[in-house]
């Protein structure tokens, strides 16, 4: 075990740091998104429902004014730190992903969470992904094959590549990360093959200095999502799959805060001389 020496001096991530750019980030991506087109029968429906089961709860929980004030000034808290897309993507979004991959086939996906950012260096096919010359952690190199659901293997195929530090801190979210760092865009081979070399991340901890992390502290639950990869894999006339990679044996596989694992996404690594290989192939369905 090595401890980080100049840890004191660096300017650590608050919560309001990180959440209040996951929002930034969020309203920038929303041309990428698109808006959703929603009917006035379809508006009355969800919104109706959602405030329903609220009540539902508001009744046979008994529901107290203090605790509704309290919630009040929480869910207030939640917006001036900025940390909606963090709450929402970490206790909501598996739920929509979900009901998406009912209609999708291919390789699972899992959810995107607030720290993906577009537009990142594009890399050949065997890349190393920009990071610090002192990067910390141990080195993995991830390769793998997209293909289609005919097997034959998609050339110039994208794996938009995402992950936490050796501290678990994704750069653009930190204020002592390089822009770009740990993060990029990787193009396949003729044979739909790519090979990434790169650290292995940390496990993910909700910061604990906002109100999302004090409402899992109030409510006794752990704050950690275990170590993963992200990733979007996309080609051309195919329906592009955002997933994330886990590691096999890691801590907290089976309590994901974010509840975002799946069976099919954990990696089977192996240790080498050089630090840890591990392989993974991706299946695109037609768009
Ligand atoms: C993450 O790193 C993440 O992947 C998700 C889904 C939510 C919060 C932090
Ligand atoms: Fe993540």
């Amino acid at each position: 075990m090595t401890t980080t020496p100049d840890l004191a001096t660096q300017p650590s991530p608050t919560a309001a740091g990180s959440g209040a750019n996951a929002s930034e980030a969020f309203r920038a991506s929303s041309g990428r998104r698109g808006a959703a087109a929603t009917s006035t029968e379809r508006a009355d429906r969800l919104v109706r429902r959602t405030l329903e089961a609220i009540h539902q709860v508001v009744r046979e929980e008994e529901v107290t004014y203090p605790e509704f004030q309290a919630v009040k000034r929480w869910l207030m808290d939640v917006g001036e730190g900025g940390e909606w897309p963090l709450f929402l993507d970490v206790f909501v979004e598996h739920e929509v992903e979900k009901v998406a991959a009912r209609t999708q086939h291919g390789s699972a996906g899992t959810i995107e969470g607030p720290y993906y950012l577009p537009g990142q260096q594009r890399l050949g096919p065997v890349a190393t992904l920009p990071m610090r010359v002192d990067e910390q952690g141990e080195r993995l190199v991830f390769s793998g094959q997209v293909r289609d659901l005919d097997g034959r293997p998609l050339a110039g195929a994208e794996v938009d590549f995402w992950q936490a530090d050796a501290d678990g801190y994704y750069s653009g979210f930190a204020p002592h990360l390089p822009d770009g760092n740990l993060r990029g865009v990787i193009v396949t081979d003729d044979e739909g093959r790519f090979t990434i070399t790169t650290i292995k991340p940390a496990p993910y901890q909700i910061p604990t200095d906002g109100p999302t992390g004090a409402m899992i502290a109030a409510a006794g639950w752990h704050p950690w999502r275990p170590a993963h990869l992200h990733l979007m894999v996309r080609a051309d006339g195919h329906r592009q799959v955002t997933t994330q990679l886990y590691f096999a044996g890691g801590e907290w596989l089976d309590s994901d805060v974010a509840s975002a694992t799946k069976d099919e996404l954990v990696l089977h690594t192996e240790h080498t001389a050089n630090g840890w290989t591990a392989v993974y192939d991706f299946v695109l369905e037609p768009a």
